[in-house]
């Protein structure tokens, strides 16, 4: 028996753990531990330990498809490319758009977002980051000059007291937890708020519950009370910031102090100052967040509001401190790197600087290029389509799933039904899929070489394991084939993933200094600006990345959400994940292993609530807001707070989004899926 180990990347979260795949004749058929994985040492979460089992399931998408009188009918990759380059060809490039996947590689998507600008020269690319930490990256921009998480996941072991708001680590990034753990066994303290009493809230010296939305207040209050005590970081502030005192005339405000804050938040004000003490005074401090912060449409507002408070306190630029973002899909940190998103090119150079396009339009050897404007964003194309029929025509999808995972999906279906033409590239079958006109089958991570960034800025390779399923092939194959059925062969000839990561370390300024025989064995952080460069673990240690090198602190007035609890819809939902299973399910619900664990959809709902209208638990309720109802099993837990309601988003059968809206934050474009106004009844029996 033939018998091999490859090492590789989880496909997952942003962690970036390392693992053996396990093959046998060919076929991957285990995962193995990697002990001198540079990340997790060996150890990993369920999803990585059985990252291997939907690998060769039977649903596995083997042909390309193409869509005749409503049925799908299996076609030749040549059938497909034809048709596909004959309609791309037959519109304008402002009737186009394109999703790129943070699921595939670096090389995948630096190849999306130049062939949505280069060959189909339109501005509109995005991906699903807009949904996730879209307000990170306008927000934390706008303060540091960079947005990044600032500190590395080791380091967080070497902090004193970790601020855990809006992140459930340990079921959504565990081997990040670990480093939590490690602190805590150092003695450090640990502060978690989150409107439920999660496994990351259980390990919390300091637990918090509060009314989701209300985190602005929260940290406001906090840095009220930090500077009442005087425990702000002087020196800090006058050397590395600036604007403290615009922060502070609206922190101070009356609206700001702990009563007040304890009122807005549902937390104790003895907490609140419990919190404010730890964090300004441990001699270093970190803050984790991740969706409950962001997924507001005062999500850039609070980005903010993190940064001020670890300005405030000084806690920038040195180990065990920092605002610490966890990004969530493994590659969701690359696919922005690579300028997946519709205002930058790869490495964040802007689409709308003149130099930095006419440099594009000679490295890409094309004399036309989109024009040099801010395409539309995912929500923005979901709202453009539907309120706009015609203005798009066209999309090509690689590797999301819009029809479960964005919100309010009446809309999104409406949207998809008015495009004359879709293109989905995926691994499996999906809901997308099944709106589109042509159905490409990818290869998945254990079928190609590539790179990933994870959620530390560390890029780190993926090798292939064994072949993809029958005429699958893997996603840069895909577009540089296409690509040349366009008259682009010479701009996407590419024998290899590494070839294109060479264009991608040329063109790039963070990634200059990277090639494939560097990133062995450790992989490299950027910014790596030269071959000898040996990567930037630690952000800011001298200065912001701002042209005068301050931080930038921002008054921030707390704003309820968008749509907030009324008479006929008297709860808040929010919505999240478990540790089993993955966004839309498309993988983790084919793994025997995770599935069995959460195989059904549930509401959370606290036992006061829950007797006010008469449920029981586990007794099927129907949950609605102004979108639409979902009927789902109830969990009646005093681990949700008072008021607030909770949904995984991960089911098909009781779908989340039926019921989140697309309330957007106006910069960031981030939609609310943390926070909307819900009733729940008992279903009549019959
Ligand atoms: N197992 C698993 N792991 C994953 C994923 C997965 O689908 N499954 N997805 C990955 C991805 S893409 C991402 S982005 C990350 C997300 O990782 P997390 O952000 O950690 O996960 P969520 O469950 O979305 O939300 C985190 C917490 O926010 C709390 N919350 C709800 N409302 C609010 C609020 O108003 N304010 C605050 N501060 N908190 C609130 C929720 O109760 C929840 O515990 O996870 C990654 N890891
Ligand atoms: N209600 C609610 N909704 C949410 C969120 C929430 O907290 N609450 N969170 C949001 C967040 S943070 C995120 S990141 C999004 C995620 O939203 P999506 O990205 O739409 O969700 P996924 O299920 O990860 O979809 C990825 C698709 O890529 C496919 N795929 C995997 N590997 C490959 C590959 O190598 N090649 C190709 N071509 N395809 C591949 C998978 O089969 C799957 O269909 O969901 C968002 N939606
Ligand atoms: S923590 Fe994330 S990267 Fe690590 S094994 Fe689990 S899912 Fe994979
Ligand atoms: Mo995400």
């Amino acid at each position: 028996m033939d018998i091999d180990y490859v090492s590789t990347t989880c496909p997952y979260c942003g962690t970036g753990c390392g693992f053996n795949l396990v093959v046998r004749n060919g076929k991957v058929f285990d995962v193995g531990h990697w002990q001198r994985a540079p990340v997790n040492g060996g150890k990993l979460c369920p999803k990585g330990r059985y990252a291997h089992e939907f690998i060769n399931s039977p649903d596995r998408l083997t042909k390309p498809l193409i869509k005749k009188d409503g049925t799908f009918v299996e076609a030749t990759w040549d059938e497909a490319y034809n048709l596909i380059a004959e309609k791309f060809g037959s519109y304008k490039p402002a009737e186009m758009a394109c999703l790129s996947s943070a699921r595939t590689s670096n090389e995948e998507n630096y190849l999306m977002q130049k062939f949505a600008r280069a060959a189909l020269k339109t501005p509109n690319i995005d991906h699903c980051a807009r949904l996730c930490h879209s307000s990170t990256v306008a927000g934390l921009a706008a303060v540091f000059g960079s947005g990044a998480m600032t500190n590395s996941i080791k380091d967080i072991a070497d902090s004193r007291c970790i601020f855990v708001l809006g992140s459930n680590t340990f079921e959504q990034h565990p081997l990040i937890a670990r480093s939590i753990v490690r602190a805590k066994q150092n003695g450090a303290k640990v502060i978690v708020a989150d409107p439920r009493y999660t496994p990351t809230a259980r390990q919390a010296d300091l637990y918090m519950p509060f009314v989701s939305g209300t985190d602005v207040a929260i940290l406001n209050g906090l840095m009220q009370e930090i500077i009442r005590n005087g425990w702000e970081d002087k020196k800090f502030i006058t050397h590395r910031t600036k604007d403290y005192e615009k922060l502070k005339e609206v922190v101070m405000k009356e609206a700001y102090s702990l009563e007040n804050v304890s009122k807005i938040s549902g937390i104790p004000a003895e907490s609140l100052k419990q919190a404010a003490e730890w964090i300004a005074t441990a001699d270093v401090a970190a803050l984790i967040y991740s969706m409950g912060i962001t997924q507001h449409t005062t999500g850039v507002d609070n980005v903010k509001s993190t940064a001020n408070l670890m300005m405030l306190t000084g806690n920038l630029g040195k180990p065990g401190s920092g605002v610490n973002p966890l990004r969530g899909q493994n590659n969701v940190q690359g696919a922005c790197d690579m300028g997946a998103l519709p205002n930058v090119y790869s490495g964040y150079q802007k689409v709308t600087d003149e130099e930095t396009r006419k440099k594009m339009m000679e490295m890409w050897s094309v004399d036309d290029l989109a024009e040099g404007r801010v395409g539309y964003t995912v929500t923005e194309m979901i709202n453009v389509l539907a309120d706009k029929p015609g203005e798009i025509k066209a999309m090509y999808i690689m590797g999301e799933n819009p029809m479960l995972s964005d919100p309010d999906l009446q809309h999104v279906e409406e949207a998809l039904r008015n495009l004359e033409f879709l293109v989905v590239q995926d691994i499996f079958m999906t809901e997308t899929g099944e709106l589109a006109d042509v159905v490409l089958p990818a290869a998945c991570y254990a079928e190609k070489d590539g790179t990933q960034t994870n959620t530390e800025r560390r890029v780190q390779r993926w090798r292939k394991a064994q072949d993809p399923p029958g005429e699958a092939k893997p996603d840069w194959q895909i577009l540089c084939e296409l690509a040349a059925k366009m008259g682009y062969e010479k701009q996407f000839t590419f024998e290899s993933p590494e070839a294109v990561f060479n264009e991608v370390a040329a063109v790039t300024p963070s990634y200059h200094g990277m090639s494939y025989a560097r990133l062995d064995p450790d992989g490299l952080h950027w910014p790596c600006p030269t071959a000898e460069h040996p990567g930037t673990a630690i952000l800011h240690r001298e200065t912001f990345a701002m042209p005068d090198g301050l931080g930038v602190f921002s008054p921030i007035e707390w704003k309820p959400a968008a749509e907030v609890p009324d008479a006929e819809y008297p709860f808040v939902l929010t919505t999240g994940r478990t540790i089993w299973q993955w966004h839309t399910g498309t993988m983790t619900r084919r793994s025997w292993s995770l599935e069995k664990e959460a195989p059904i959809g549930w509401i959370e709902i606290n036992p006061e609530d829950a007797e006010e209208l008469g449920i029981k638990d586990d007794e099927v309720v129907r949950a609605s807001t102004r979108r639409g109802s979902v009927d789902i099993p109830a969990k009646v837990t005093d681990e949700i707070i008072k008021g607030v309601m909770f949904i995984p988003f991960h089911y098909k059968e009781h779908p989340a989004n039926r019921l989140t809206h697309n309330a957007l934050d106006p910069i960031a474009k981030i939609p609310e899926f943390k926070a909307c106004a819900v009733k729940v009844e008992k279903i009549a029996e019959v």
